[in-house]
């Protein structure tokens, strides 16, 4: 008990905004596992960011529970972690409200994310997705966290973070930890199978753009067969030519083995095997987290007893943080 309270601190979250993706789990879940002997982490499910767009309360609902099995499927052990979901742990609204009033408009205008979701969603751009990284930051920083490991499409947030705890900490005295950023070398963008220049996301309508994780073997290798490359013919990881770029990753991901290592191995083969064998590669992968995850998401009470747990243990390390910053700002607390 002693020993976990000194390890540094590990925040990380995953909106319940769809079926979780071979991407987010080369950005964000399979570094969660790796990290997870080696830090005191805490692992949210982020439904209230997830409201910033439109939802299905039912599908809401599944998709919270969804990810949680995900989590643990992918390895995410709920002994050693503390997963929890966000809207039972009120501190994270409070806190953001606190850091609203330091952050300008213009930071939150000029987030790339907020840019993309505005022109997706041209409708409803309401003010909650104006202040998501706020949401964000407030997170992060509820929990004195040391590192961050996201996707690299997450940076820009992770700066606003690091610039809000500073700026509080100057303004009264120290009371956030400025948390690091962990972007894997590689796997930190996977690019949609569709559109190569694009990132590979949960809320894309296309489903042939995504490999989900609860996807079944023909279905991954169906999709790795249809997705967009070029109109080259060598197999050789080159930026200019994404779609390749992204498959030589994917199995990369897959197999451990190195990019070298794969072009080496497809030297004189086209596209065609090429194609084959990511995608069987791919699919094999997945296969033992797709048996997992049915078996974990089929129990319910083991899932809500995860979930109790961890709410509880959030609560307990959020209340520390958000007492300090309300005696900080100058709210009378009895
Ligand atoms: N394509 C990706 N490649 C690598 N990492 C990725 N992540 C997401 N997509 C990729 C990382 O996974 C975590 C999930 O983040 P999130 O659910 O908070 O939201 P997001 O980044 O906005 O993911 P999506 O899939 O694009 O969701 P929607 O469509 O709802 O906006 C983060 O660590 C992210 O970096």
């Amino acid at each position: 008990m002693e020993e976990q309270a000194k390890k540094p601190v590990i925040l990380s979250a995953i909106q319940p905004s769809g079926t979780i993706n071979i991407g987010i789990y080369s950005g964000a879940l399979r570094n969660w596992a790796a990290l997870q002997d080696t830090y005191d982490c805490l692992y949210g499910v982020v439904d209230m960011h997830t409201i910033t767009v439109r939802q299905e309360p039912a599908v809401l609902r599944r998709r919270t529970l969804d990810n949680v099995a995900m989590y643990i499927a992918c390895g995410i052990d709920p002994e050693k972690n503390t997963i929890f979901i966000q809207s039972q742990v009120p501190q994270h609204a409070e806190l953001a409200w606190v850091l609203n009033c330091f952050t300008g408009m213009g930071e939150c205008s000029r987030m790339t994310q907020f840019k993309d979701k505005s022109a997706q969603h041209a409708e409803n751009i309401n003010v909650g997705l104006f202040a998501y990284p706020v949401l964000m930051a407030a997170d992060i920083l509820l929990y004195q966290t040391d590192l961050v490991p996201v996707g690299a499409d997450q940076k820009q947030h992770l700066e606003l973070a690091r610039n809000l705890a500073e700026r509080f900490n100057f303004h009264y005295s120290p009371t956030f930890t400025v948390p690091e950023v962990f972007i894997p070398p590689v796997g930190a963008k996977i690019m949609s199978l569709q559109e190569p220049t694009k990132k590979m996301s949960k809320s894309d309508p296309n489903e042939k753009a995504n490999i989900n994780l609860s996807d079944s073997d023909d279905v991954i290798i169906n999709k790795i067969k249809r997705a967009v490359t070029d109109s080259g013919t060598d197999i050789k990881f080159d930026e200019s030519r994404p779609g390749v770029a992204n498959l030589i990753t994917l199995y990369s991901i897959a197999t451990g083995k190195t990019f070298k290592e794969i072009e080496a191995h497809f030297d004189g083969k086209g596209y065609g095997d090429f194609k084959k064998e990511t995608g069987e590669a791919v699919a094999e992968f997945i296969k033992p987290i797709r048996t997992r995850f049915e078996e974990i998401r089929a129990d319910q009470t083991y899932l809500e007893t995860v979930l109790k747990r961890g709410g509880e243990a959030a609560r307990g390390r959020a209340r520390k943080t958000l007492s300090k910053v309300y005696k900080k700002v100058g709210f009378v607390q009895f």
